[in-house]
């Protein structure tokens, strides 16, 4: 639809930028943190460098002021499960309480909005060697995490996340799985139980934290048929509800997806459901839904023919198909990045009215943002690529706003260069640059890129001339 004139971006706006903890803050194991699944990943490409980071554990304080420099009205992070308690469901460590302290008082120091994503792939390797959320005792170890957070920051930060893509951890589950690879039986048992205690956490948030909102994190992309052939229609439909609606039915309406129901039947991998699980479910209520959105993907039918799944790297953009159920398809009308990832701006618009569209709650975009080799040259970074991707995205969001979707904020990923999950620090993001390369950490000197610049600007105007 073409409209004369565009909405404007509501006044309460919450223009932000996103971290999470073990990309961004190094300090892997100080003031008694304990590992994490990720501090032991060894990625395939030989990146293992979650240990300094971007070390903004020891350098919030700075980061914060560039965050008001850039002018954020909110600024979503993660906190890291294993640095509150080291093993995750042991003793209280009062360092890990006091640095989470200090980084909200700051934020609040500068009335910038804290966004809290309570665990972001960082399980607590102690609960890994247990099982990891195969395990139900996964459930109420976060639960009781959960309870410190609620009590020790609830005065200040009233958005909540639960789970950061959840969906990508089931269908990507490499990155957060080292050692052995579940099988999918045990991932979608695992998947139930997250689904439990983020119910739970849900019910804690409203009961613990005075005007505390709450919503889970996916990371949601429409799906295109490669072809108008309805058994393209069909095989898209299946990966979106398996991909996507799944996450979002059960946080919403508490139940599970039809489709992916049957699909969990006919492949043997429907999850054991104990007693209470459907009902705690099914009474916590989500008050907004995080979005994180990279870009679409294009699948064809199925040919079931022992072809369909073509596996690629683990990456969690890229599809890979899967036998009987869809196949992964090119689509020729967008671009690409240099690290494969599809560019569609449009595609948003897409997302944000499907989204809309079944929920009916505000939307928190909580991810969005383009992966590229920045290069400092002079001290400055000249980004335009940057800009031009997230002008095209700021542009189809305000469309969607114009079209009834009610979005209350967008947190470009990230606010600083951080680890990338699959290229380290070869696959930048950031408003600002980290000086430090794989292997040399140099001095870890910030640099605004043009691209902050820029946002600033945006974000000063309220989006007006987007
Ligand atoms: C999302 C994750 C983030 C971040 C981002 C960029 O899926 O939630 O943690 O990593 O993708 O991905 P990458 O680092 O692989 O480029």
């Amino acid at each position: 639809m073409f409209y004369k004139e565009l909405k404007d971006f509501p006044d309460n706006f919450l223009w932000g930028a996103s971290t999470s903890a073990y990309q961004v803050e190094g300090a892997y194991n100080e003031d008694g943190k304990g590992l994490s699944v990720q501090d032991v990943h060894e990625a395939p490409e030989g990146i293992t460098d979650f240990k300094v980071a971007s070390d903004h554990y020891h350098r919030y304080k700075e980061d914060v002021a560039l965050m008001a420099e850039l002018g954020l009205k909110a600024y979503r992070f993660s906190i890291a499960w294993s640095r509150i308690i080291p093993d995750g469901d042991g003793e209280v460590n009062e360092k890990g309480i006091e640095f989470y302290n200090n980084l909200i008082n700051e934020l609040v120091k500068y009335h910038i909005e804290p966004v809290v994503t309570i665990y972001h792939f960082d399980l607590p390797l102690e609960l890994h060697k247990k099982g990891g959320w195969a395990n139900r005792n996964t459930i109420d170890a976060f639960v009781k995490y959960a309870k410190i957070l609620f009590e020790n920051y609830g005065d200040r930060v009233k958005y909540w996340l639960t789970i950061n893509e959840q969906n990508v951890m089931i269908n990507h589950p490499n990155a957060m799985n080292p050692g052995k690879v579940p099988s999918k039986k045990e991932l979608y048992q695992g998947c139930h139980n997250m689904f439990v205690a983020s119910a739970r956490v849900t019910l804690l948030c409203h009961e613990m934290v005075e005007g505390g909102k709450i919503g889970p994190a996916p990371n949601i992309t429409a799906i295109y048929p490669e072809k108008c052939n309805p058994a393209d229609v069909i095989a898209a439909d299946n990966w979106e509800a398996i991909r996507c609606w799944l996450y979002l039915d059960i946080a919403v309406h508490g139940r599970y997806n039809n489709l992916v129901w049957a699909y969990l039947n006919e492949k043997g991998y429907t999850p054991e459901i104990y007693d209470g699980d459907m009902e705690v479910i099914a009474k916590a209520k989500p008050d907004y839904l995080g979005i994180n959105y990279y870009a679409t993907a294009t699948v064809a039918a199925a040919k079931n023919d022992g072809t369909d799944c073509q596996p690629r790297n683990g990456d969690q953009q890229i599809m890979i198909g899967e036998e009987g159920v869809y196949r992964a398809a090119k689509n020729d009308y967008l671009e690409i990045t240099d690290f494969g990832w599809m560019v569609d701006s449009i595609g948003m618009r897409v997302t944000l009215r499907r989204i809309y569209d079944r929920y009916h709650l505000p939307l928190l975009i909580t991810e969005n943002g383009l992966g590229a080799k920045d290069e400092l040259v002079d001290g400055k970074i000249h980004d335009q690529y940057r800009i031009d991707y997230l002008q095209r995205h700021f542009h189809q969001t305000k469309l969607a706003l114009t079209d009834g979707v009610e979005i209350i904020g967008y947190c470009p990923w990230s606010f600083i260069d951080l680890v990338s999950t699959h290229q380290g620090y070869g696959k930048r993001y950031g408003f600002v640059y980290v000086d430090r390369d794989e292997d040399d950490l140099k001095e870890m000197k910030r640099y605004k890129k043009d691209s902050f610049y820029w946002y600033q600007q945006v974000i000063k105007e309220n989006a007006k001339s987007i």
